[in-house]
């Protein structure tokens, strides 16, 4: 079974100058494109820091958001799969990646029926959690349950809550066994069985971290959340992603991590 948090390789994708037009729940200000590209830079060193190598796949000026990789695939070791992302404006970024994805992985899947988005899949070293969403539905769900199974995994459905955009904008695997969530999500007890760091009050915002082999990146900005993490043992890196915020990405969206 592939871990979940020990990677080889990340793919990201350059933003783009179209990014500035990027979805956003709120009617909140475009984000700086020079400012994006400098904090995409920081991310991928990073990556690199924490151990993989970085591949870049081509720029995408046609799809705003497709700097966020995250969302139209999902991958699980040599397996890949090519998801459904929910929003009309991103619908092409799935058909735009597979032939990324056929040239590194072994074998290649695609979730044929509803929508999902890679934001509401968190993968444990146990299961793979799919969170319905305004983003993701049931039969993508059970769509994407079909694609994994040739892996062995289970998937669970479970829910994001009310208003955030995807479940991981909530949580994120940080040890084998270990999820941070923030605690309107733990309060759904889709974590039983795990233990759970709580995200601290008020930095919910920090929630969208990601374990890479020894070290856990998360967003700068956020003193509590570092504070905690240090003390409960993890190495941490501090990344840059105001600007993606602005354009409801973090931390976990500009890369697929794996291991193919
Ligand atoms: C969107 O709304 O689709 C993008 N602006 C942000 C996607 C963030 N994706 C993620 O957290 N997995």
């Amino acid at each position: 079974m592939p871990s979940s948090i020990h990677f080889s390789l990340a793919l990201v994708r350059p933003p783009t100058p179209s990014v500035v037009d990027g979805l956003r729940a709120d009617d909140g200000p475009d984000p700086d494109f020079a400012a994006f590209v400098d904090e995409h830079v920081g991310y991928r060193r990073a990556l690199e820091a924490a151990g993989v190598r970085v591949e870049e796949m081509a720029p995408l000026d046609t799809f705003p958001d497709a700097v966020f990789v995250e969302d139209a695939a999902l991958c699980l070791g040599s397996h890949a799969i090519v998801l459904r992302p929910g929003a009309p404006s991103r619908f092409g970024e799935a058909e735009a990646i597979t032939a990324d994805l056929e040239a590194r992985f072994a074998t290649v899947a695609r979730v044929d029926d509803g929508f999902v988005d890679g934001g509401d899949i968190l993968v444990t070293d146990r299961e793979v959690l799919v969170g319905l969403s305004a983003r993701t539905n049931a039969p993508g769900a059970e769509a994407l349950a079909a694609a994994v199974a040739p892996t062995g995994r289970k998937v669970r459905v479970v829910t994001t809550p009310p208003g955030v955009l995807h479940f991981k904008t909530d949580c994120a695997v940080i040890g084998a066994d270990v999820i941070f969530s923030t605690a309107r999500l733990a309060a759904s007890d889709c974590f039983d069985g795990y233990d759970v760091l709580a995200c601290p009050s008020g930095e919910e915002a920090a929630a969208n971290m990601i374990r890479v082999n020894d070290h856990v990146l998360m967003r700068t900005g956020f003193p509590k959340t570092e504070a905690l993490l240090r003390d409960s043992g993890y190495d941490v890196i501090t990344v840059r992603a105001d600007e993606a915020a602005r354009i409801d990405g973090g931390l976990s969206c500009m890369s697929l991590r794996c291991d193919p």
